[in-house]
């Protein structure tokens, strides 16, 4: 995949010199990341001598931003009481909950259950936050992320952030241009005073991220019209994310865009986001106890079975079948976003029933997807009817992540 890389910092002699390569490499393309792993024994040394003489880059077009709109979201981060399964039904099998999955969905003396306090991206019309934007039948399917960021290269987007949880929140984007003062993310960065302001906003304060989205930040040479990168919560990056502080953000190209943001050559855009959340490892767990078991004294936290039904195996926040509103026709061209956070035994393999897809220029009906993976998979639906879109992973098909998407007549 060719998004924007680093490794861009060669010169026009190494670019002469690639391109010489290229020519004599098979066709039709090949990336500049495997170009210079390919070729690395022999330019190696022209590559480092060219980027200390500070020579202007071979693959990205000149750095361009500010030329365009200027993109307002209001986002709040607020406290929600999440259910991961409002149906309390095993959508896949359309049984009643049993066994396996009151594992983790049942509450009990010393079981929270399937309803957790958590921090979630809350989008909303204006700078009061008193009135949430108002539910769209498009982006129903996000559950617990936040709401998609939609910006074309050239512009700038503007979060106008609002902290209505209880701990300090932030959030720190992927992908597009920020500065130190706008990263959400405190560190030993040497920064100070104002450059520190984004890093933590403080219960019920206020923050505006302004970033700017350059080319380098925007779909590379073999992308589709869009890339997804992932915007979080990033002050305590393992507590913020699990207590649900995720959202997506879409970079389309230059001229691609509506006037939304949105790919014009893309009839329906959904976000996938797997992840065993762990409910464990939220700030909100000493108040989940509290609140949803039947007898908190009872409750030993380092208890193993206590731990296991708290790993909620979920794609956008649900669990079994429960995620809704992944609606789509024949013919239509959907783009699939599917990201993940996690730790280790997030290994997933996102795998759609009934249909094919475009992934990274090859066809498949399932990909690779690890803690961090930012992926875009292209699919124009034939076959309708209900279908499965499940992790392939064994552990998490028994754990509940699983959706059912509708194709349609
Ligand atoms: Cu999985």
């Amino acid at each position: 995949m060719t998004h924007h890389t680093d490794l861009a910092a060669a010169g026009a002699g190494v670019s002469e010199a690639l391109n010489r390569i290229r020519r004599r490499l098979p066709q039709p393309v090949m990336s500049l990341t495997t170009l210079v792993m390919v070729t690395m024994g022999s330019v190696g040394f022209v590559v480092l001598t060219a980027a200390a003489a500070g020579s202007e880059p071979i693959v990205a077009a000149p750095l361009q931003q500010g030329a365009g709109t200027t993109r307002v979201y209001y986002i709040a981060a607020d406290e929600v009481d999440w259910d991961y399964a409002p149906s309390a039904v095993n959508q896949i099998t359309g049984q009643p909950f049993g066994e396996t999955e009151n594992v983790f969905v049942e509450r009990g003396a010393n079981r929270i259950g399937k309803v957790y306090r958590k921090s979630l991206y809350r989008e909303y019309t204006d700078g009061t936050f008193r009135t949430p934007k108002a539910p769209d039948a498009r982006w129903q399917h996000l559950g617990m992320l936040g709401p998609i960021i939609h910006a074309e290269v050239g512009d700038t987007i503007e979060v106008r952030f609002k902290n209505n949880t209880r701990f300090p929140a932030s959030i720190h984007p992927h992908g597009v241009r920020y500065a130190k003062d706008a990263e959400g993310t405190p560190y030993n960065d040497g920064t100070s005073g104002p450059a520190k302001a984004d890093d933590a906003v403080a219960p019920g304060g206020t923050f505006t991220y302004r970033w700017s989205v350059p080319e380098r930040a925007g779909p590379g040479p073999h992308d589709g019209s869009s890339v997804v990168w992932m915007y979080h919560g990033h002050i305590d990056e393992v507590a913020d994310t699990n207590a649900g502080l995720v959202g997506a953000l879409v970079v389309t190209r230059r001229g691609s865009a509506r006037s939304d943001g949105s790919p014009a050559d893309v009839d329906r855009e959904f976000v996938i986001y797997m992840s065993v959340v762990d409910e464990n490892a939220t700030p909100y767990l000493d108040h989940n106890i509290q609140t949803f078991t039947g007898r908190p004294p009872t409750v030993k936290t380092d208890d193993e079975e206590f731990v296991e039904s708290n790993l909620m195996h979920a794609i956008n926040g649900f669990v079994y079948g429960n995620l809704p509103g992944l609606e789509m026709r024949p013919g239509q061209r959907v783009r699939w976003y599917v990201i993940s956070l996690g730790t280790e035994v997030d290994l997933h393999g996102p795998h759609w029933h009934g249909q094919t897809g475009l992934f990274m220029g090859i066809r498949t009906d399932m990909i690779e997807l690890m803690p961090g993976s930012m992926n875009v998979l292209d699919m124009v639906p034939d076959e309708p009817g209900i279908w499965l879109m499940h992790c392939h992973t064994n552990d998490h098909i028994l754990a509940g992540m699983q959706a059912l998407f509708r194709v349609a007549q």
